[in-house]
């Protein structure tokens, strides 16, 4: 099934100047429909990670997320759900498979370079909030991502 996902570079490795390098290896695999340099503020860093609200590493998370500029990159591909979760490789970089994202770009369980949407955790509204100006068409059944 075509579909589309998001994958967010951080602020540890935007800093790192890891921008072109982790765009290409994602250009070698999939599509690139989107691209957007920004810059979150608290508020919206506590909302996007509203999942982990209460977890001892919320705040920290928090902290790290707004310490810097992220790069928001939509993607699209047959299946790219959970294959950009295998692409980017487990949350802990030394835990990540040989060749994953994590594994080259992340330094520790926090600093680990990119986060890409969990296909069990609502994508469409990640892809929404960095995206507000394409929507999702649920009439169609590849979820094909339109202009408004
Ligand atoms: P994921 O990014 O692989 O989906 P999640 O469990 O959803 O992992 O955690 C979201 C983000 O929170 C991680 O990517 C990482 O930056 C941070 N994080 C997760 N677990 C820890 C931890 O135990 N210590 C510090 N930061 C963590
Ligand atoms: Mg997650």
């Amino acid at each position: 099934m075509l579909e589309n996902t998001l994958l967010v570079i951080k602020p540890d490795a935007v800093e790192k100047k890891l921008v072109g390098e982790i765009i290409k290896t994602l250009e070698n695999e999939f599509d690139i429909i989107g691209i957007k340099l920004t810059r979150l503020n608290i508020q919206q860093a506590e909302d996007f990670y509203a999942i982990h609200k209460g977890k001892e590493f919320f705040a920290g998370l928090v902290e790290f997320m707004t310490s810097g500029p992220v790069v928001a990159i939509l993607l699209q591909g047959e299946n790219i759900q959970e294959r950009l979760r295998k692409f980017v490789g487990a949350t802990d970089p030394k835990k990540a498979e040989k060749e994953t994202i994590r594994a080259k770009y992340g330094s520790s369980v926090q600093y680990n370079a990119v986060h890409a949407s969990n296909p069990l955790e609502n994508p469409e509204q990640e892809m929404a909030f960095y995206f507000p100006e394409y929507f999702i068409d649920n009439n169609t059944q590849d979820s094909k991502i339109n202009r408004k």
